[in-house]
């Protein structure tokens, strides 16, 4: 048996983290889905992104699984997962890109861009009545690594910032809200929701046709969570009923989002291609490295899943 690592992802050739990793470990026995993954029975390490169903557990040696998102859904859903500890990132690259995401959303609907850009096509010079920062009210739904950055920054920009998590949280500036009747005090003064929650068994399907309804009328959505987290007949009915003004979505019940589906073409929803924060092997990898030293000198791990909680 030897210590390899497998890099299991479709997305990448993986060699960008094999060099960051031998850069502090030094040479590695560094395996991927795409060049081969040899005798899996070498496997010790699985570092992994939407690995298919069964394929982890046929990695007989396996010692450590490290989810490539910070997400971990894409794990958990594989009911054949060998019973290892599980790692996730923890990626300051990966989260400012994601608070990024929804600010740039935000203050595009905020700041009504996009009737300025229609505005610009029928070449009319018109100023639009404007909502003051301190009325948008901006709702972070889940106040994990992710939630907090992006709350956090909502409230320096001025926007009354509230927050709802699972669990009772307390953050300086923000608002905050939690368990089922917190939710709906969370929806009821979220002018703009962003949705960062975690998709385990709980939060599947939570904006749904209730959810949308218990929104202010005019209120934009910005997703960059999961797609199972929306029921989407509900969102496009809130969105064509006029309830909803708009909504970003970065992810999707099904990735990639079929050429057909009504999400494309839709006047008020703008697409992206699961771009929101993208799994940064600079910024990654130090978390990674840390618990491969830790896993091969028998010291307790960071960044552990709690598989029963789903993050
Ligand atoms: C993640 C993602 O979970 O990129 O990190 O979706």
């Amino acid at each position: 048996m030897s210590n390899a690592i497998a890099y299991v992802s479709r997305d990448t050739d993986g060699l960008h983290w094999k060099k960051v990793l031998e850069d502090a470990l030094g040479p590695l026995d560094f395996r991927t889905l795409k060049g081969g993954l040899g005798n899996t029975d070498d496997i010790e390490i699985a570092m992994a992104w939407k690995p298919d169903r069964g394929l982890l557990a046929s990695f007989r040696n396996i010692r450590l699984i490290v989810s490539l998102g910070m997400g971990v859904d894409h794990l958990l859903t594989d009911d054949r997962l060998p019973d290892v500890p599980i790692v996730r990132i923890m990626d300051d690259g990966l989260v400012g890109q994601m608070s990024e995401y929804a600010i740039f959303w935000a203050l595009r609907h905020h700041r009504d861009i996009d009737k300025y850009a229609e505005l610009q096509r029928a070449r009319t010079w018109k100023a639009l009545d404007f909502v003051d920062t301190i009325h948008r009210r901006v709702g972070v739904l889940g106040l994990g690594v992710i939630g907090q950055d992006t709350a956090r920054k909502f409230a320096a920009l001025g926007f009354p910032t509230a927050g709802w998590s699972r669990t009772a949280k307390d953050l300086p500036g923000i608002e905050t809200f939690h368990g089922q009747d917190g939710l709906a005090a969370l929806l009821a003064r979220s002018d703009i929701l962003v949705n960062v929650l975690p998709l385990t068994r709980d939060t599947k399907g939570i904006l749904d046709a209730g959810a949308f309804a218990a929104l202010p009328k005019g209120a934009y959505l910005v997703n960059m969570a999961r797609g199972g987290h929306v029921v989407d007949a509900d969102l496009l009915a809130a969105l064509d009923s006029g309830h909803l003004a708009g909504a970003a979505l970065d992810v999707f019940n099904t990735e990639p989002l079929p050429a057909d589906h009504p999400y494309w073409t839709h006047p008020r929803v703008h697409v992206t291609p699961h771009i929101a924060g993208a799994t940064n092997p600079r910024t990654a990898s130090p978390g990674i490295i840390e618990n491969i030293r830790r896993l091969r000198a028998g010291q307790p791990l960071i960044n552990t899943v709690d598989p029963k909680t789903g993050y």
